[in-house]
């Protein structure tokens, strides 16, 4: 029998199809898939299942609501986060769970290293190097993107009481982590293009929608946690 999964790997998944079978292929050992299936209109949900994924619903829409959902269903006592595109390689997750298995991180952050030319938008390149560019100053931690490939304890995470169900979940994780003085690490991963179609950074609505969040989340911090001008 297999020995019991350490790590919950949580897969939001919105019509990924053609990018399933290659993801759930990469689960390194320890490491179990949970595909959370955001309405899907594809085959998604099936080829899931088929690939022995663990399949969480989630109707509600946003890539908050299908990554909390995941956080609600894990079991282990790690959880780590991938997209279901294909755009990152869930071989590479060891080097983002480990230092949070060892005790070693309470919070470790992929920093996406684009592989090939068409990987990352420019806009979404640009708009994130910003936003990490105000998060160092913000918090002093050499943070260099706000990837969604990242590790913590699941008890942990729960405990930050996270709110946003859109695009700002990742963002409002760091911010709260950094806030509750969690050791927050960095470590390079892989990106690639990404299989199917984008529906966040690859879209202008999603991009506009990914801005707003965002940008709200820090204007909330500024006036919280820090003065005003901290971040401008
Ligand atoms: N944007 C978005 N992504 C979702 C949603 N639900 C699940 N996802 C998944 O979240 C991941 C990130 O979305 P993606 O389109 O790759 O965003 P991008 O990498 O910024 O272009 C993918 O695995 C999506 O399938 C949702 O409601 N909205
Ligand atoms: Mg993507």
């Amino acid at each position: 029998m297999d020995s019991p999964a350490r790590v919950d790997v949580i897969l939001p998944c919105l019509n990924e199809q053609d990018a399933l079978p290659w993801v759930l292929s990469r689960m390194p050992p320890g490491h179990r898939a949970i595909v959370v299936d955001n309405g899907s209109t594809d085959d998604s949900a099936r080829i899931a299942r088929e690939a022995g994924a663990t399949v969480v619903p989630e109707t509600r829409r946003g890539f908050g609501a299908a990554a909390h959902a995941g956080l609600v269903a894990a079991t282990a006592p790690i959880v780590a986060f991938c997209d279901a595109d294909a755009s990152m390689d869930p071989a590479e997750l060891p080097s983002v769970t480990t230092a949070v298995l060892e005790g070693r991180a309470d919070l470790v952050l992929g920093r996406r290293m684009p592989t090939a030319a068409g990987s990352w938008p420019v806009h979404a390149r640009i708009a994130n190097a910003e936003l990490a560019r105000r998060l160092r100053r913000l918090t002093g931690l050499p943070v260099h993107d706000l990837g969604p490939m990242r590790a913590a304890r699941r008890e942990a995470l729960l405990g930050l009481d996270l709110l946003d169900r859109r695009s700002g979940y990742p963002l409002e994780m760091f911010l709260r982590a950094w806030d509750s003085g969690w050791q927050i690490d960095e470590v390079p991963v892989g990106y690639s293009p990404r299989l199917g179609r984008s529906k966040v950074t690859g879209t202008l609505r999603g991009t506009v929608q990914a801005v707003t969040d965002m940008s709200r989340l820090l204007r909330e911090v500024r006036t919280t946690v820090l003065g005003w001008e901290a971040l401008a």
